[in-house]
């Protein structure tokens, strides 16, 4: 499995990185109660902040990216607003997208955010078209595409796999492995012992990667982005990294994993203690500790201003209600 063993990162983007894991993790487990008052189904990230946190950082900010439905951290590490994504887990018209998308449809094309997707697999051909788009502009600019383990079963991205090699396309296929699909264990859905093993079938490189680690996604991505933009077509990288909070908020006992498992995870598998304990050994270089301190605060300060916000009351106009759709 790919770890990271020294970075190139500056002390700013180190910081920057620990910033964006910071800001998911007080997002995700705010969200982690608040969510039953909420409408729509809420998917938690907590546990897996540094693959998006890492992928992102390896990104331009117009490069596209298309989510999961466990979609919130890679909006927050592309840049989206925070509290317009709160205002959106809320259905106010004031939100990300007009209240109308929710959890898992956030989206913010400005920013090459290409949605979060209610289809488990969905987003993967569409960032292969983002990234046939790229190509076909000559713009340089390069398509993640991500799912889950369970979502990388899905026929639409066996052959987006086989499009992507045939038509050398700049996309990258982020599988997040989080050991599980809804209460399927990943051992139970596919045969081998990884998922970037199929890679190889496709004449596509592919690697499994420490998904807790965020200096190695960062690093695996970045070799990714620089075959990309090089020409040399896509890369399948398996980030391995469990969830912290169920499946879904409001539906899971998690009756279907050992009972200590969230518990031992956040102990001894947590993304963002995990960055701050090789920067107090010194393996590497980065923010002091009282400044880590105060990314933590100041996230904390951002996503209650979120909540405040996104509190306050509303009302929506019902002749708004068929706005944005296709046909009447
Ligand atoms: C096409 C499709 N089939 C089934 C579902 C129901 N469903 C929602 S999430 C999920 C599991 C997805 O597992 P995985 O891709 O591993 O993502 P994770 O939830 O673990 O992040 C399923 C089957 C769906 N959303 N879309
Ligand atoms: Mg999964």
């Amino acid at each position: 499995m790919g770890t990271s063993r020294t970075t190139d990162l500056t002390l700013d983007q180190i910081a920057e990185i620990y910033r964006t894991m910071s800001v998911i993790r007080a997002f995700e487990d705010r969200l982690h109660g608040l969510a039953k008052n909420l409408p729509g189904a809420v998917h938690l990230y907590s546990g897996q902040e540094a693959v998006a946190a890492g992928v992102c950082a390896a990104l331009a900010p117009d490069d596209y990216l298309a989510s999961t439905h466990r979609g919130h951290g890679h909006a927050i590490a592309k840049g989206c607003d925070v509290e317009a994504m709160m205002k959106e887990l809320h259905g106010r018209p004031d939100g990300i997208c007009g209240g109308k998308g929710g959890s898992m449809h956030i989206a913010d094309f400005d920013r090459g955010m290409l949605g979060a997707n209610g289809l488990a697999g969905g987003g993967v051909p569409l960032a292969c078209g983002a990234a046939l788009t790229a190509r076909q502009q000559g713009t340089g600019q390069v398509a993640v595409a991500f799912t889950g383990d369970g979502g990388a079963n899905q026929g639409a991205v066996l052959e987006s796999l086989v499009l992507a090699r045939m038509l050398d396309l700049p996309v990258i296929f982020a599988i997040e492995n989080n050991g599980y699909a809804q209460a399927t264990p990943a051992a139970a859905h596919f045969s081998g012992t990884d998922m970037a093993q199929r890679a190889a079938g496709f004449g596509i490189p592919g690697e499994v990667v420490d998904g807790y680690d965020v200096l190695a996604v960062h690093a695996a991505t970045t070799e990714a982005v620089r075959r990309a933009r090089a020409g040399e077509g896509p890369t399948v990288l398996e980030f391995r990294a469990e969830r912290f909070h169920g499946h879904m908020e409001l539906w899971d006992d998690q009756s279907y994993r050992p009972v200590a498992d969230p518990e031992r995870l956040r102990t001894e598998s947590d993304p963002l203690l995990l960055l701050r304990s090789r920067i107090a050994d010194g393996t590497v270089a980065g923010p002091a500790a009282f400044e880590l301190d105060r990314l933590d605060r100041d996230a904390t300060a951002l996503v209650e201003a979120a909540v405040a916000a996104a509190s306050e009351p509303f009302t929506v106009d019902p002749r708004s209600l068929l706005d944005h759709v296709y046909t009447r």
